[in-house]
């Protein structure tokens, strides 16, 4: 289990029985949603393409070749054989290699290693912490930010908001290096699929009590749900005249990991204007009036109300995703995938085949909104 995961059982063991943290979410499938970009089946790939057809293809494949450096569901150790240092070895690197990798439009569940390793080539950007004063709290708050290796005032930069799971801070992501969210950036900015782009970390317990502490009720979970406030009327506006930001939707991006997940989804409804790309990964219950292992959820808004106003921008990705094995938030976040369906809101949704609460959903859901921006962008 990596970090994110260690950090959650930690906590969750302080609030439940460990009895009650059984595996959910077994169900396997690859499904897409109705957004015409992005339909599986027909897969405009070019005609280099040598790599499986289907999504499902391609992931029986990983998890069949024992020489994958990186299997579906691979654990903290698993990681650990990518390298110590940072840098891929030459057998890994020469692996990445022998599949032509070129862009298409499929949901890869697993973010190849070509993409997460680093290499020794690539200059990767280094995570900074500075502060902002939030009028929405009435206080001074931190953020980090990644900014990329040859950061300069002379360009401006495409900026991707990274929402962090219950419990966490603007630290949570930047202090785990196992999310590879350096390297990702990195390596796609490299092989020119993305722009270089700013991700920011913030703090998304948006209390104006700084002795306010996160917790498994109502009360302590409204910072989360204030946190939009937040966002749109301080952090976006300081980030933008503070650094080189490329403004307006198609510049700026959000995601979010569990908590986080759940923040995105809620944001990107309410103000689908702001943010062209969005990725929402093993969301937490919440949005909806429920009641799970943990507590009993108010709900964010009717089921019905899970949608954008008939009148609205939409982003042009809307992403979903969760492992098949996550023990914490378990089918929540199908739950939100069937309800916009339902409620005809174009979306992806796909599922990690045997991803935890953990890193490797989190690899997966950036790397997947990334090559989506990329085939989008490349005017597709
Ligand atoms: C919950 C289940 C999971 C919940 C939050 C989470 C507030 C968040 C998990 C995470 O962020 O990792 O019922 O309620």
């Amino acid at each position: 289990m990596d970090k994110t995961g260690k950090r959650f059982c930690a906590m969750a063991m302080a609030f439940v029985m460990a009895a009650s943290l059984g595996a959910c979410g077994t169900d396997v499938q690859n499904e897409q949603g109705k957004m015409d970009k992005t339909e599986v089946t027909e897969m405009e790939t070019t005609e280099k393409t040598t790599e499986a057809e289907t999504v499902e293809e391609n992931v029986d494949a990983e998890k069949t070749d024992p020489k994958n450096a990186e299997s579906a569901g691979e654990t903290e150790a698993d990681d650990k054989s990518s390298f110590a240092s940072g840098i891929a070895t030459d057998e890994e690197s020469e692996e990445a290699e022998k599949t032509e990798w070129v862009l298409n439009n499929a949901i890869e569940e697993k973010c190849p290693a070509k993409f997460s390793l680093a290499r020794a080539d690539v200059k990767y950007g280094e995570f900074s912490h500075d502060t902002y004063f939030s009028e929405t709290c009435g206080l001074e708050r931190g953020y980090s930010i990644l900014l990329p290796a040859d950061y300069s005032d002379e360009k401006q930069y495409a900026v991707l908001y990274l929402l962090h799971g219950i419990f966490g801070n603007e630290y949570s992501f930047s202090s785990d290096s196992s999310n590879k969210i350096r390297e990702i950036a990195g390596n796609m900015a490299a092989d020119g699929l993305i722009e270089d782009t700013i991700i920011v970390c913030p703090n998304m317990y948006a209390t104006s009590d700084p002795e306010q502490q996160p917790g498994f009720d109502t009360e302590s979970c409204l910072p989360y749900d204030n946190f939009i406030n937040d966002l749109v009327n301080d952090l976006m506006p300081h980030i933008e005249s503070k650094y080189s930001a490329l403004t307006g939707r198609e510049n700026t991006y959000l995601a979010g990991f569990s908590m986080g997940g759940r923040e995105t989804i809620f944001i990107t409804l309410m103000r689908p204007e702001l943010f062209g790309y969005v990725c929402a990964i093993s969301s937490a219950p919440g949005i909806v009036a429920t009641t799970d292992k943990f507590m009993t959820h108010v709900g964010q808004m009717e089921e019905s109300e899970m949608k954008f106003a008939d009148d609205a921008v939409k982003p042009d990705v809307f992403m979903m995703c969760c492992g098949t094995n996550d023990s914490v938030v378990g089918t929540y976040p199908k739950s939100y995938h069937e309800i916009l369906e339902v409620n005809g809101v174009d979306h992806i949704w796909y599922e990690i085949t045997g991803a935890d609460h953990d890193n490797n959903a989190i690899k997966s859901g950036l790397y997947n909104l990334f090559k989506q921006i990329a085939w989008d962008k490349a005017d597709n």
